[in-house]
């Protein structure tokens, strides 16, 4: 992997409903994410941020949808600007906000890797639609929109649908499903190792899986990490912290496995609130696994 590393900011917080995950990107930052990408023998490249609307001006029109047309036009816009660095040949990591970002990002880089797979990251499914959500929060749809169940809009953003087919899509180290979300995950046939499963077969296990499920026919892997996958005790800045979580040793195995493996074209680092953090160790964890992802500790 020598590909010019691209990073894109996102300051969105409309997604969720806990003020400070704006402030991700410029946490990310803080923790010299450049830099130690660059003592890696990469070029880095950082395009700034996306413009997002503050949450100030805005007003809730719908209820099972926060912020619809506000988080479509910062998909459409961030779509665009992935698109344009993935057409240059870069590897693209995209700093959150919250986890709705990802519907922008993955509809930029399938404007060009038309087969794509993806590991999600996550403690939770991200499979909610309007008609199971139970907080009306878009944060908790964005992998539903992906494979082109939920809002007609969300789903069609980039003017395509749908983006990812289920069959290469693998969810590791949830542990909080909604009831309705876990059988739409059922019914679309989407892999999901929970932390039962990380617990009894292990990591190593696990992600040798994954990996397999998410290249299999695709022509790369899109990581979206959201570092609330990683326990409480090492990413303590997330709106929705649940105990029980990836260890940090667990989760760089899993960065060096994604690394040795080859296949990884972009990645999303998602759900960093740096307001609910302890001197930014949750954007650290970030930019250290992220660094794993790159090859940094790897022989
Ligand atoms: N499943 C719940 C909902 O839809 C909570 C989602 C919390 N989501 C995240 N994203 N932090 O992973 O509202
Ligand atoms: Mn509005
Ligand atoms: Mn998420
Ligand atoms: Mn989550």
């Amino acid at each position: 992997m020598d590909k010019t590393v691209s990073i894109i900011g996102v300051p969105m917080d409309l997604g969720q409903g806990r003020r400070g995950v704006d402030m991700g990107p410029y946490a990310i930052r803080y923790a010299n994410i450049k830099e130690r990408i660059e003592r890696l023998g990469r070029t880095v490249k950082d395009q700034g941020n996306i413009n997002v609307p503050t949450a100030e001006t805005e007003t809730i029109e719908n209820q099972k949808l926060k912020y619809l047309p506000e988080v479509a036009r910062v998909s459409e816009d961030l779509a665009a600007k992935v698109g344009d660095v993935v057409r240059q040949g870069h590897f693209p990591i995209i700093l959150g906000g919250d986890h709705s970002i990802s519907i922008g990002s993955i509809a930029g880089v399938t404007q060009h890797i038309k087969k794509l797979g993806v590991i999600w990251f996550d403690a939770h499914g991200d499979m909610n639609t309007e008609e199971t959500t139970p907080s009306g929060n878009i944060h908790g749809m964005p992998l539903a929109t992906c494979i082109g169940v939920g809002n007609e809009q969300l789903v069609n953003i980039g003017g395509f649908a749908p983006k990812l087919r289920p069959q290469n899509v693998v969810i590791v180290g949830a542990r909080s499903i909604d009831p309705e979300e876990r059988e739409l995950i059922k019914q679309h046939g989407i892999t999901c190792y929970t932390m039962h499963e990380i617990d009894k077969l292990g990591i190593a296990k696990v992600m040798e899986e994954a990996i397999r499920i998410a290249s299999d026919g695709t022509d790369g892997i899109h990581l979206s990490l959201d570092l609330d996958s990683i326990d409480p005790d090492m990413c303590p800045g997330v709106g929705t912290p649940v105990l029980g979580g990836v260890t940090y040793r667990e989760g760089h195995l899993a960065m060096e496995m994604l690394f040795q493996s080859d296949k990884v074209v972009s990645c999303d680092l998602v759900e960093v609130n740096p307001i609910l953090d302890e001197h930014n160790k949750t954007a650290r964890t970030a930019v250290d696994l992220v660094c794993s992802l790159l090859g940094e500790s790897v022989m």
